[in-house]
């Protein structure tokens, strides 16, 4: 936190969420803004704006999340959210195969038509119904965390309805024994070789237990460059990731900054 230039700056980076429905897109944000899960959530419909802020060390990087639907009605929507936008979640369930699919198509589409220097992270979410491997068992659904789902601050609210996508039922994971891997569908080499191939950062996470969500957003913030208005984006971050965009809430939708000051952010 020390700084000798003065005051930290916040760089203000605008993100956005994508994946297909159901993957634990809204769940993520809510670990990563409130340190919190939620069993029962609604599926997001439109998006959901929130904003959290991450403390590297030399400088503050502040998010400015746009959790978007998954549900396929919304995917004309997305180009609205992603336009501008500095950084990318793509997340998909490691219990679903199918949405490692889904996911790859909005890599393409994100490398196609956002920002050429956008920085881009493919997360595998869910890893706790898989096994032990990130530290966290597997393990049965636990405490619903009942607090209210008023965590986002959304454009428009949520509701269940049309295809939405089931979660996949969580319940018998908790097999206790090693067989729990039979859950996953998505191998971590597979969507590692791919990850790096396309040139994405790439995680395993689980928004239930938190594991790997504060690296996930943190390895984000250190791949943006550090802009000031003075010097231009510099040589900075690791993964050969850049990017140069301006950011701010596109569009003029501001919906307030609800989860500023909560516990849990990334760093
Ligand atoms: N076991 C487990 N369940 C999760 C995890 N993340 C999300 N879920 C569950 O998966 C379901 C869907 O989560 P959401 O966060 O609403 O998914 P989403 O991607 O935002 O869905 P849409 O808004 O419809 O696009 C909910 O029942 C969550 O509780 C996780 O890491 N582990
Ligand atoms: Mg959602």
């Amino acid at each position: 936190m020390s700084n000798e230039d003065g005051p930290v700056k916040a760089t203000q980076v605008k993100l956005v969420l994508l994946g297909e429905a159901a993957v634990g897109k809204s769940s993520l944000v809510m670990r990563f803004c409130s340190n919190d899960f939620n069993e029962n959530t609604s599926p997001t419909i439109g998006a959901a704006f929130l904003t959290q802020k991450c403390r590297l060390e030399n400088r503050i990087v502040k998010f400015e999340i746009w959790d978007t639907a998954g549900q396929e009605r919304f995917h004309s929507l997305a180009p609205m959210y992603y336009r501008n936008a500095a950084a990318a979640v793509v997340v998909y369930d490691i219990t679903k195969a199918s949405s490692l699919e889904k996911a790859k198509a909005w890599v393409k589409e994100l490398q196609r038509q956002a920002n050429p220097n956008i920085v881009i992270a493919l997360v595998g979410n869910k890893l706790d119904l898989v096994s032990d491997e990130s530290g966290a068992s597997v393990a049965p659904k636990s405490k619903p965390a009942a607090e209210e789902p008023a965590n986002e601050a959304e454009e428009s609210e949520t509701d269940a309805e049309d295809d939405a996508t089931p979660p996949p039922p969580a319940t018998t994971a908790a097999a206790g024994d090693d067989s729990s891997d039979s859950l996953r569908q998505v191998s971590k080499e597979e969507a590692d070789e791919y990850a790096k191939e396309a040139k994405l950062l790439f995680f395993e996470a689980s928004a239930k237990t938190g594991a790997n969500v504060s690296e996930l957003f943190t390895e984000i913030a250190k791949n943006i460059p550090d802009e000031t208005p003075t010097k231009p984006a510099a040589a900075q971050g690791q993964a050969g990731r850049r990017n140069g965009a301006r950011q701010g809430a596109d569009s003029g939708v501001d919906l307030g900054e609800r989860q500023q000051g909560k516990k849990g952010g990334c760093c």
